[in-house]
């Protein structure tokens, strides 16, 4: 028997992009591990990944290309053959590109974070095609949008900094299941004297185990940082010389700062007066003693109407208070700005050679149903589906399904498993899984570039993204020289070596260690020289007052709130939000037997007065419905959630819920105030106890 272990990369849509060891045995992977070398993986994966041979050769891989024969939504296939597919491919999209090729949309997110099997090959292939360009806005738009006025580019505080703080604000974010190498770094710094405080509506496992937890109210985070500058202002906690060299308009902020004193602020977040003031004195008191004062701004914050505001606002804060002058203080959103990595190398824009116009994933509901009009352009007549699964993750899942299921789309979905959305395909292609095939990639929570080695070959005759684009460039004709390069020469092309931070950048170095850090001081603003357009912290943007938002920090209350829209609150009084569940990452891993066992089935947590007003016991099945859809999920009578709130974790497959539904059913296609984002958490409900 021959036993290698060969470098590889976690694929997954996971901040901590973890550097992984693969054994395999007679060309089979028989463990996945992590790299006990690589500085931030220290040897430790989730549970998700430490199974990802369950998942690799789990029994239901799609193996070969299939056409439906059943009804859409029905999941009844056969199989076919790679020529059949192409062919049929092909057929349906020449005469669709003929008419019109914006016709055309590709759907795709990040099933793998790879550079190469996400978006090059299949980006290429449709800039030549002149497909309607997609927004990927399903994440982190309204966030990145919101901190890059402000900072200037997803550039922040280094993972690897942070058991150096005194402070840490979790703000939004729930590490121990969605960023456990940051997780094992503020454990640490509380090891060594550290508090660490949750800002949460829900007391998620990270805010059990903190020092302190604000639970404010679902989309108020801007008034608690606007609140805390408050404080901050009129106790002078400030870090005056800082503010005065490296940050732009504080007079201005000042002014819109005095309108937010904390029994303002405190009323709208539906917390104490004296949380906030104490959470303010905390934040400016341990700065002010010299100490390092860090924040990890997370996802939660902006998946409601004002959550592209709620960051720019926290963005604000290490400015005044000069945490950035250490290298453990200031703040970390993404680090995704940091990569120099080479889209256009990748992606050649250049092949598209008229404008098209461009469809926002999130509301791909309502698109997939618009008629052609002049606005709008054609109807969309065709959807190629890869590294994603919009039937169980996209918003207001009704209209999502009735779009997905119209007889006269043609839809080709390129996946791992028969999900809820390749059920709605007529073509279905069967792809590797990153121990198949080679990949490059950045990371969105540290600075390492890294390499993914092919451990295994292709299971069945399934292909890699990007070979299933090359062949259907190769059916539509496509001569361009680009559509023969290979993914080794696709994946030497991923970052700029004429950038100080990936000069040293050398596929095949990277592909024999692994992984190389990016040239990258340790506290990147600890003068200043912010990548804004003034080079200084922005408290006041011009680009947003060209851009028609307010300049200055302020408030955008969510669309679907109490106190923001009593009407509706009177018919859907409990606000619902739909983390992430710790054994699934956003729908992938459910099917894995063992993790979804973990999870047992969808569950509603719920307070137990609230539960106690609609006559619910724990364990009881409840229906949540709004005017969008309704599902159900067994109830669990607790604390964690706050009342007037309720917690579905997510996402699960529909198909494996006991009505064929998930929390999407109930969230609304409604955009964030930047960045055109989904507005998941920003959702009233009533919940009544579901009957058998
Ligand atoms: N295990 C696991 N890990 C994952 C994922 C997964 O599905 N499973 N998904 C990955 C992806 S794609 C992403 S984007 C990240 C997301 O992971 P995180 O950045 O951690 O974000 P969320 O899980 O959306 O929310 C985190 C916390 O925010 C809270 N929250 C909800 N609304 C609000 C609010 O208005 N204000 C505040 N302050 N908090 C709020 C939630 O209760 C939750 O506990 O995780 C990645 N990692
Ligand atoms: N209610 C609710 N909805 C949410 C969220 C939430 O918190 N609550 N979170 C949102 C967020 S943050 C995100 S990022 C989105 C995530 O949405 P998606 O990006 O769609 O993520 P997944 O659901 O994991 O689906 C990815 C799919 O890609 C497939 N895949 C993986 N690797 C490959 C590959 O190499 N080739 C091909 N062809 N396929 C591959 C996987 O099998 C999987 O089915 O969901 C969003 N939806
Ligand atoms: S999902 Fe995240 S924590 Fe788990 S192995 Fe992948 S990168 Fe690491
Ligand atoms: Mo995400």
């Amino acid at each position: 028997m021959t036993t290698t272990q060969v470098r590889a990369t976690c694929p997954h849509d996971c901040p901590d992009t973890c550097a992984l060891l693969i054994t395999v045995a007679d060309g089979v992977a028989t463990e996945v591990k992590g790299d006990p070398d690589h500085p931030t993986t220290a040897g430790v994966l989730c549970t998700k990944v430490s199974r990802y041979t369950e998942r690799t050769y789990h029994a239901e891989r799609l193996l070969h290309p299939l056409r439906r024969v059943g009804k859409k939504g029905e999941g009844k296939f056969e199989r076919i053959s790679w020529d059949e597919a192409l062919d049929a491919i092909a057929a349906r999209l020449q005469p669709i590109a003929a008419r019109d090729p914006q016709a055309i949309l590709p759907y795709s997110y990040c099933g793998t974070m790879g550079l190469v099997q996400g978006e090059s090959m299949s980006s290429r292939f449709f800039h030549q095609l002149g497909a309607s360009l997609l927004d990927r806005t399903i994440c982190a738009t309204a966030g990145a949008t919101g901190y890059r006025y402000t900072v200037g580019a997803s550039i922040g505080t280094d993972l690897e900094q942070f058991q150096n703080a005194k402070l840490i604000l979790i703000w939004g974010g729930n590490p121990i299941a969605s960023n456990l190498h940051f997780w094992t770094r503020a454990q640490e710094a509380k090891r060594r004297g550290a508090t660490l405080v949750a800002i949460d509506p829900y007391r998620s496992l990270t805010a059990e185990k903190c020092q302190q937890h604000i639970a404010l109210l679902p989309g108020t985070d801007a008034a608690l940082a606007l609140g805390m500058m408050h404080v901050l202002i009129a106790e002078d906690l400030l870090d005056h010389d800082y503010i005065a060299q490296h940050t732009l308009g504080f007079e201005q902020l000042k002014q819109r700062a005095a309108e937010w004193t904390p029994a303002r602020a405190a009323e709208v977040c539906g917390i104490t007066e004296d949380e906030l003031v104490n959470l303010a004195r905390l934040y400016g008191q341990t700065a002010k003693a010299g100490e390092a004062v860090a924040i990890r701004a997370n996802y939660g914050v902006q998946r409601v109407r004002g959550g592209g505001m709620a960051v720019r606002n926290i963005a604000c804060l290490p400015a005044l208070v000069g945490a950035w002058r250490h290298a453990a203080g200031g703040i970390q959103l993404s680090s995704s700005g940091s990569f120099p990595s080479d889209k256009p190398a990748l992606q050649r824009p250049d092949l598209l050679k008229t404008p098209v116009r461009t469809i926002n994933m999130t509301t791909i509901g309502d698109d997939l149903l618009r008629p052609a009009s002049a606005e709008f352009g054609p109807r969309i007549e065709a959807l190629i589906v890869y590294n994603s699964n919009p039937v169980a993750v996209a918003p207001d899942s009704s209209k999502v399904a009735a779009g997905f299921a119209r007889e006269d789309l043609f839809t080709v979905v390129l996946e791992h498993f028969q999900t809820d959305t390749a059920d709605y395909a007529d073509i279905v292609l069967p792809a590797t899984t990153q121990l198949e095939h080679v990949d490059t990639h950045t990371a969105f929570g540290h600075l390492y570039m890294m390499a993914n080695n092919a451990a295994i070959a292709p299971l069945g005759e399934a292909k890699a993204n990007t070979e299933i684009f090359r062949l259907l460039a190769a059916r539509m004709g496509f001569d361009d020289p680009c559509f023969q390069e290979s993914d080794d020469q696709l994946a030497a092309k991923a970052f700029k070596t004429s950038d100080v931070r990936a000069m040293h950048f050398d596929w095949e170095a990277l592909k024999q260690k692994g992984w190389q850090k990016l040239n990258m001081p340790d506290a990147p603003f600890a003068a200043g020289a912010f990548p804004t357009p003034s080079g200084k912290c922005e408290f006041y943007s011009a680009a947003m007052a060209a851009d028609g938002l307010d300049p200055l920090p302020s408030y955008n209350p969510p669309y679907e709130s109490a106190a923001s829209n009593p009407q509706l609150a009177a018919r859907y009084p409990l606000a619902m939000i739909s983390p992430p569940a710790r054994n699934f990452l956003n729908s992938s891993f459910v099917n894995v037997k063992s993790l979804r066992a973990a999870e047992g089935e969808p569950h509603l947590d719920i307070h137990p007065d609230d539960a106690a007003a609609r006559g619910l016991a724990h364990g009881d099945m409840a229906r949540i419905y709004n005017d969008r859809g309704s599902f159900v999920a067994k109830a669990r009578v607790t604390t964690k959630a706050r009342a007037g709130l309720v917690v579905g974790l997510s996402v699960w497959w529909k198909k494996l819920a006991s009505d064929g539904k998930n929390a999407n059913e109930v969230t609304s296609q409604r955009l964030t105030d930047m960045g055109r984002a989904p507005t998941f958490y920003d959702t009233l409900v009533q919940v009544e106890k579901a009957v058998a």
